[in-house]
């Protein structure tokens, strides 16, 4: 057998049943041995994409998405995925493609180091110098995606090395691993903490989302009744426990939820990464903090938590219930803020101002999107609406990125949704910046019968960048841009495409365009000076200055 062969036989071994990507002459063994396989090729218009696309997989599924993509020009262009799966903490697996490494008869051409580009990208980046190396590289590969904390692995695969004819090598057996359950000590002190504590909050973040996390994180919540807040990454984590949900820190400080989180003397953050922006600025007469999550706390200048417990998520919060449950007479201190926390800016819902309100927008989508129907945002001005605004109480059901953060990713992720759940409900929200940053994958959407509504926010320029720019008093220059009438681009496209033209009309066009199936565009005008006179008018100047 080939290299190439081996290679797939390997990504088989591992469970894999998509790549995504855009291959180059140098990934033809690949293709072809891809072709000859029970795995789906997944075609994209840019290589970005294929990453969003195998990254989202990753989020969504806890198994490694896996792209493809070419030498030099190719492998390039996964950068920004490989940073949003590592930031992210998505597991990815990344395979280039390179030039001959046993000669050189194209000299430079094409050359890249690929290897050192991906080195600060990736949890690992290796090159495969012999085929016989292919199965282990490969398990080695999966296992440290997959390990806590997840992210992306880049394997490259050299032209020669891949065409190479080899007697077949066995592959690595896998096997089950557990991950060990926090230490008894630490649980013991971390109960004496919360037994002790006389206003509790829980804080649920972004690695309280992975799917092996959040079964054992309602429990948790349920059986101490301790009411809890999320981060922007963290929300809907705890399933089917509404009644203590306090509201999502979509800012720092100053947000609605600020006023329950200021009063806490314990916040329990479970699965709280930092690289999310900060949901609450801890200083020195702040609450304590405990951190429960699969690894150690960084510390940082506003996260230093005064406890851990630090273990598997789900089996170790149990052991904690088993602690406190039943002995907390505080719990509950904080919940008599709820409401006020959470009716903020609900007026707004219900106002037919046109171009219509975010608060409006948010609420609208959720209308016609069902309890378990996911909305993945691109980023912009929008992200903290949704962020405070958008009620979830399925995991993993608002897919955005408060890590790298990056533009572009809103429609790629919402495909990897539709593709592994082509039953329920799935929406991008999109700037029309972000959107055009990825926008010709709406041909590979239609090419792959999609079903997915894509909504864009119109307002002709990087309106939060305007913004800002606007909220540091300085001129407004250099932000606004034209563009395409984006019902002929979608239709161009093979796509569905309408414009609303009120806000009574958007449930509307929405629900028609769920019904019809297919992919869908949906342009919306929206104008950001609400956004920021909500902002201003609602959570003060501060929370402009520090968003
Ligand atoms: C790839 C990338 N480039 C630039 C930025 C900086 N940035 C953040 S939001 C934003 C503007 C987004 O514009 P748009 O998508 O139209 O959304 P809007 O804020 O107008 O709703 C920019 C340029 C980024 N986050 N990612
Ligand atoms: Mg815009």
């Amino acid at each position: 057998m080939t290299g190439a062969e081996l290679l797939v036989k390997a990504l088989l071994h591992e469970g894999v049943d998509r790549v995504f990507g855009v291959p180059g002459e140098g990934n033809l063994d690949l293709l072809e041995s891809l072709r000859n396989s029970k795995i789906e090729w997944v075609l994209t218009r840019h290589e970005q994409a294929a990453a969003f696309m195998a990254a989202t997989y990753g989020r969504l599924t806890g198994r490694p998405g896996v792209c493809m993509a070419a030498c030099g020009p190719g492998a390039l262009n996964l950068s920004t995925g490989a940073a949003y799966a590592h930031l992210g903490a998505m597991p990815m697996i990344l395979i280039t493609g390179q030039k001959e490494i046993m000669s050189g008869r194209e000299a430079l051409f094409q050359l890249v180091d690929v290897i050192a580009s991906m080195k600060p990208l990736t949890k690992l980046s290796r090159q495969i110098v012999s085929p016989q190396r292919i199965p282990t590289l490969v398990r080695d590969a999966f296992r440290i995606a997959m390990e806590e904390r997840p992210g992306p692995v880049h394997l490259e695969l050299p032209e020669d090395i891949a065409a190479a004819e080899i007697e077949p090598v066995p592959m690595v057996p896998i096997h089950p691993i557990e991950v060990p359950v926090a230490h008894r000590v630490a649980l013991d002190r971390a109960a004496e903490i919360i037994r002790g504590s006389k206003r509790p909050l829980i804080m649920l973040g972004a690695a309280a989302s992975r799917p092996r996390s959040t079964f054992g994180i309602a429990g948790f919540v349920h059986r101490t009744g301790i009411p809890f807040f999320t981060t922007q990454m963290g929300k809907g984590s705890a399933p089917g426990e509404t009644s203590l949900y306090m509201g999502t820190a979509a800012v720092s400080e100053g947000d609605y939820v600020h006023e329950a989180i200021n009063e806490a003397d314990l916040i329990i953050a479970i699965g709280h990464d930092t690289v999310e922006k900060p949901p609450f600025v801890m200083g020195r007469n702040g609450p304590h903090v405990i951190h429960v999550s699969y690894t150690p706390a960084a510390v940082e200048q506003v996260y230093f938590p005064h406890a851990e417990i630090v273990g598997d998520v789900g089996p170790s919060l149990q052991l904690l219930a088993d602690r406190v449950e039943g002995k907390l007479s505080n719990a509950k201190a904080l919940l008599s803020l709820r409401r006020s926390t959470l009716n903020r800016g609900a007026d707004r819902a219900t106002e037919r101002r046109w171009p219509i309100t975010p608060q409006r927008l948010v609420q609208d989508v959720r209308k016609v999107i069902p309890e378990d129907g996911i909305v993945a945002l691109d980023n912009g001005m929008y992200k903290i609406c949704w962020a405070r605004h958008y009620f979830t109480c399925v995991p993993n059901t608002l897919l955005l990125d408060n890590a790298l953060a990056t533009m572009g990713a809103g429609l790629p992720s919402a495909m990897t949704a539709a593709l592994l759940y082509p039953d329920r409900r799935v929406m991008a929200v999109c700037g029309d910046g972000g959107f055009m940053m990825n926008s010709q994958e709406l041909e590979t959407a239609v090419r792959l019968k999609l079903s997915l509504v894509v909504l864009i926010l119109n307002d002709g320029a990087y309106g939060m960048i305007r913004w800002k720019q606007a909220a540091r008093n300085f001129v407004d220059f250099g932000l606004s841009f034209g563009n395409p009438d984006f019902v002929r681009y979608a239709q161009s496209f093979g796509a569905k495409g309408a414009r609303v033209k009120s806000a009574d009309a958007l449930v509307p066009t929405l629900e028609a365009a769920f019904t019809e199936g297919g992919v869908h565009l949906v342009d919306v005008p929206i104008d950001y000076s609400e956004n920021t006179r909500v902002l201003v008018e609602d959570v003060g100047q501060r929370v402009v200055e520090v968003v």
